[in-house]
């Protein structure tokens, strides 16, 4: 696969994250998918209470959102969706498979919207045009024959709640749970943690706490890049002069300052915000230690002068004594070993936090993709839980979420663990019997498909084979697949690498118009802060060839599963405003009154218990948890020149899309085939900017997992760590390495071995 344009060049990035740089960024996509000629007003509606909700991140849209409430990633998502460039039967009958097998995953998406319903002919290794009827009747019938628990049902999490309720009950009447999603991938880490600690699986902070807290800590989060709009939060919060106190291997322009683009002073000015009042470069995965050691100097300020909150700990609280055993128990040498920070870096960090009346805690895939990634968050409650931070205004946990609506997926059923679902109410709601065993999530899903037990795969969006691990392996596997049907926006390369019969269904994107029966249709999602809000397409659509995604999830449901009297899926197709009735029937707690409240400005919030400091756990309290070990990762296996490789995401992507070759933030341009080094690293290992080199995985399994071709990019990350880019760097990353509690592959801590380039066996 050429995955970029050569050889890269570097800069010394020295603007702050917003600024000219991201408008500049943004005409330039704009223009570049001719989206400012179809529809320039659109962006104006974006994250508006009357307008769509935006494809790009999930950060929360408020109630009084600025005049542009969008940010230079979320413009980029939108022009990339509303492009005018778009293929049909036409392009497919130029290209084989094995041709584009080829092309960079730049190269798929940037060809534009997939505008027909395709079929993989054989016999020309292309995709050929099928009407719908046909691809419906011959994906139902050959459900129809398959083992009802080996058919997985994938969704990435930008489908609606309308769409996502649609989908577990295709999934639960067809006979499985198999609902593996990206959060699978993601935020399952915290869906784990926080549910076993605090009793609720995301986080209690709300837009509001942003303007009442006085000291924030920010974990493994890249808020320039990957949710910008919380820029406006944190700008208002330092104003107020409150700390940020940031964990993060690398120095991320965006966390360091920001220069509102909304602002024409600031703009004109160049006047820049310090986002980070303090910078700890902790290692990839020394986080449990690094909160161990802030928590051990929280401890010893108290026997000084009382800094924890007693009455809380005593009224809301278990498991306090065993922690504080364990603090004091735990080294200040395995602490320093470990996080990779000196023990004064953590005492000045604690410091603030003995100084405040409301701390939050924002992390993001730093904390959470990662062996001990369950361990890393339940190390953040108990930061909290020591000053009584939870469940009082502006305090709390911020996980940011990912996808646009990863996390309502979650609260409308798409899960894999049954004891997650409402299986009962489904079965009054519908008159069938769902299953209850255990579905498979992303972890379970690739091994089977390893072992070619999947008999059929249908994906609602993503790129699942580019986006976990084991790239080679499980492309291998993947061709081997009897069925795997596509549902999505764009080309990508998991469209390329199909099963043995293969379907591409192409469908209408958020942003655009959805003309049902029963008129102009709009969709709902949840935000970052368990908000859930109305969302109206207003583009024209790509193409009129193009479904919704309820109609197909309909027209499959419909020749896959007996007609069921309870359930009339195009009645559901022609008003979705059934399809909210059915949600809020499901789950009247947090849906009621569904229709009247989905255009709330700022949306309406589900209840958490967490945040009025009811505890719905085990013992009916928060839990304090004890870490089971510091070292960050236990099964590195480390060889004489192993370095531990983190995975990140550049301003020029949205996960495994990849708009351009170029990370604005980071200086590097023309390609993504690069690796960020130590200078003492490169001194090391005799490496010079600009030389290439080939990374070999370091497990010892038997498996060969190599990158070759990367150029060296001297970088301020710790000695022994590098930086490469996800997906390019997935083949290294062994299936088996994922957190343990909940299986999230650990892209944040890999073992690799660096090799000069060429010197493959
Ligand atoms: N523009 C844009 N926006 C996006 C996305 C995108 O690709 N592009 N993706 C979306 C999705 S699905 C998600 S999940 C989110 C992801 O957003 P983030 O959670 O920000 O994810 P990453 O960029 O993968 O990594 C975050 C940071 O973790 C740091 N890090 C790595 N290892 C460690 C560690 O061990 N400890 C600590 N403390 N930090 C570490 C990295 O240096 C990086 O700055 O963004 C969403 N928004
Ligand atoms: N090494 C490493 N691996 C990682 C990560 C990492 O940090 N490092 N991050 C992980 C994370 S956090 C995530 S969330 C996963 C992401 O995994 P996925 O969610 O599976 O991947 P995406 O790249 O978001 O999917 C992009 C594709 O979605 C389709 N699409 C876009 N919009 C729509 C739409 O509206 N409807 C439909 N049906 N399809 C649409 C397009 O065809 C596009 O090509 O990757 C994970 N993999
Ligand atoms: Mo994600």
């Amino acid at each position: 696969m050429s995955q970029d344009r050569g050889k890269p060049h570097t800069h010394t990035p020295n603007m702050p994250a917003g600024g000219w740089g991201s408008l500049g960024d943004v005409a330039t996509i704009l223009l570049d998918q001719d989206t400012v000629a179809k529809d320039s007003a659109l962006l104006l509606k974006q994250n508006k209470p009357d307008g769509y909700a935006c494809v790009s991140c999930a950060w929360a849209k408020p109630a009084h959102p600025h005049p542009f409430e969008f940010c230079s990633s979320g413009a980029k998502a939108t022009a990339w969706e509303t492009t005018s460039r778009s293929i049909g039967a036409d392009f497919f009958a130029r290209h084989t498979l094995a041709e584009l097998a080829g092309w960079s995953d730049h190269q798929l998406e940037d060809q534009g919207r997939l505008t027909v319903p395709l079929r993989w002919d054989p016999g020309t290794d292309t995709y050929r045009e099928i009407p719908w009827d046909t691809a419906f009747a011959e994906i139902g019938a050959a459900l129809r024959g398959f083992a009802r628990d080996k058919v997985v049902f994938y969704s990435s999490g930008r489908a609606s709640l309308e769409t996502s309720y649609m989908y577990q009950l295709l999934a639960r009447m067809y006979g499985n749970n198999n609902l593996p999603d990206s959060s699978n991938m993601c935020h399952e880490s915290t869906s784990v943690g926080l549910q076993k600690t605090i009793g609720v699986g995301v986080g209690t902070v709300g837009l509001d706490d942003f303007e009442q807290t006085d000291c924030i800590f920010f974990f493994g989060q890249n808020v320039g890049v990957n949710s910008p709009r919380m820029l406006h939060q944190l700008q208002a919060a330092r104003r107020r002069g409150v700390p940020v106190i940031t964990f993060n291997p690398l120095r991320e322009r965006g966390l360091v300052s920001f220069t509102n683009p909304q602002s024409p002073l600031e703009m004109l000015s160049g006047h820049e915000t310090v986002i980070s009042t303090q910078y700890h470069q902790v290692r990839p995965a020394g986080d449990s230690a690094a909160i161990m050691g802030l928590c051990k100097a929280i401890l010893a300020a108290d026997e000084q002068a009382p800094v924890l909150d007693r009455a809380f700990i005593a009224q809301h609280t278990h498991g306090f004594e065993d922690f504080a055993a364990a603090v004091r128990a735990a080294s200040w040498d395995e602490i320093e070993r470990e996080s990779g920070l000196a023990r004064a870096a953590l005492e000045a960090a604690a410091e603030v936090w003995c100084k405040a009346r409301a701390v939050m805690a924002v992390y993001g895939m730093g904390v959470t993709q990662h062996r001990n990634g369950v361990q890393n968050v339940g190390m953040i409650v108990n930061l909290l839980l020591l000053g009584g931070h939870i469940g009082r205004p502006g305090a709390g946990v911020c996980p940011v979420r990912g996808h646009s609506n990863v996390q309502g997926q979650r609260t409308v059923g798409i899960t894999e663990k049954p004891e997650l679902a409402p299986l009962d109410k489904l079965k009054e709601q519908y008159g069938f019997e769902p299953p209850r065993k255990p579905g498979m999530n992303t972890v379970d899903a690739c091994e089977a498909i390893l072992a070619r037990e999947v008999q059929a795969f249908i994906g609602l969006g993503g790129n699942f084979v580019r986006a976990v691990p084991e790239t080679a392996l499980m492309e291998a596997a993947w061709r081997e697949i009897p069925l795997t049907v596509q549902i999505a926006t764009k080309l990508n390369r998991n469209h390329v690498v199909h099963g043995k019969a293969s379907y591409l269904l192409p469908c209408l994107g958020r942003t655009e118009i959805d003309r049902q029966a029963g008129g102009q249709q709009a969709v709902t999602v949840e935000d970052s802060t368990a908000c859930m809000h109305g969302s109206r397409g207003m583009a024209e659509p790509a193409a009129p060839t193009l479904l919704s995604e309820p109609a197909i999830v309909a027209g499959i449901a419909k020749a896959a599963l007996d007609p069921n009297p309870k359930l009339d899926w195009d009645a559901w197709v022609a008003d979705y405003g059934k399809v909210r009735d059915a949600i809020e029937a499901t789950y009247p707690a947090i849906f009621r009154d569904f229709n009247a409240r989905m255009w709330t400005p700022g949306g309406f919030r589900k209840p958490l218990a967490a945040a009025e400091r009811q505890w719905e756990t085990a013992s009916g309290k928060a839990e304090f948890t004890v870490p089971d070990s510091l070292r960050g990762d236990p099964d590195l296996h480390r060889e004489a020149a192993g370095m531990r490789l983190f995975t990140i995401r550049s301003d020029g992507q949205f996960n495994t899309t990849i708009y351009s070759h170029d990370d604005r933030f980071r200086g590097v341009h023309g390609s993504r085939m690069v690796l960020f080094m130590a200078p003492a690293d490169m001194a090391r290992l005799g490496l010079g900017e600009g030389d290439t080199v080939d990374l070999r995985g370091a497990a010892r399994d038997g498996v060969e997992r190599r990158v070759a071709g990367l150029r060296i990019v001297p970088y301020d990350v710790p000695a022994g760590c590098i930086a490469g880019y996800y997906p390019e760097c997935n083949p290294l990353i062994p299936l088996w390495h994922h957190a343990r509690e909940s299986k999230v592959p650990a892209a944040k801590a890999i073992d690799v071995i660096v090799e000069r380039a060429g010197s493959a066996p």
